[in-house]
């Protein structure tokens, strides 16, 4: 079975580098650096995270997205070959879902991959969930999974999820 490449997107502080660090089998690069901007944030991820997960037989190499506007280029660079797309966003950050939106909107239309909706926070209510995120970004409740980022068996499951609808998808092609 061919490695899935996975591109963990979404805002600054969503739980990319969590979930990453959470699940990771291998050692995990972890590049966050000083941010050159004010981001509310001390630390915030410059270049990417990367990570390796099994799920089963099939191998997930996992690349978070810097949290701020210069994915473009990786997201050319990991476009190749099978992809799928886990874009994360804080239940808590209700300010946050339009531009997350928008960020689905482009990411999908430069390249149609998979894509699953990860609701971090849901261990700290209040929190929106899937039932109330789903209908917000028009997209299938099944594509929209809560999780606590620093679980690991809640953080796998928008991953789990990935899988069944790539297979699903190759079944049907
Ligand atoms: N309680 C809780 N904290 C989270 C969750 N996801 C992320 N965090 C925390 O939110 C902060 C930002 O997460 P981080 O992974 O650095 O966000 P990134 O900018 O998307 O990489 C960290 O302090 C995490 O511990 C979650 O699902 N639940
Ligand atoms: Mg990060």
């Amino acid at each position: 079975m061919e490695p899935l490449k996975v591109v963990v997107a979404g805002p600054v502080g969503a739980g990319k580098s969590t979930l990453i660090r959470t699940l990771s089998e291998t050692a995990v690069v972890d590049t966050d650096a000083l941010a050159s901007e004010d981001i509310g944030k001390p630390t915030t991820t410059v270049a990417m995270d990367y990570g390796t997960i099994h799920l089963g037989d099939q191998l997930l190499y996992l690349f978070g997205t810097p949290g701020q506007d210069r994915f473009d280029f990786m997201w050319d660079v990991l476009s190749e070959g099978a992809l799928g797309l886990l874009l994360l966003i804080r239940g808590d950050r209700p300010e946050d879902f339009v531009p997350a939106r928008r960020l689905l909107d482009y990411l999908t239309s430069r390249q149609p991959v998979p894509y699953v909706l990860g609701v971090t926070r849901q261990d700290q209510p209040p929190v929106w969930g899937p039932e109330e995120v789903a209908p917000f970004f028009g997209v299938p409740l099944e594509r929209v999974v809560g999780i606590n980022a620093k679980d690991p068996q809640s953080a796998a499951k928008p991953l789990i999820r990935l899988v069944e609808l790539i297979a699903a998808e190759e079944a049907a092609s």
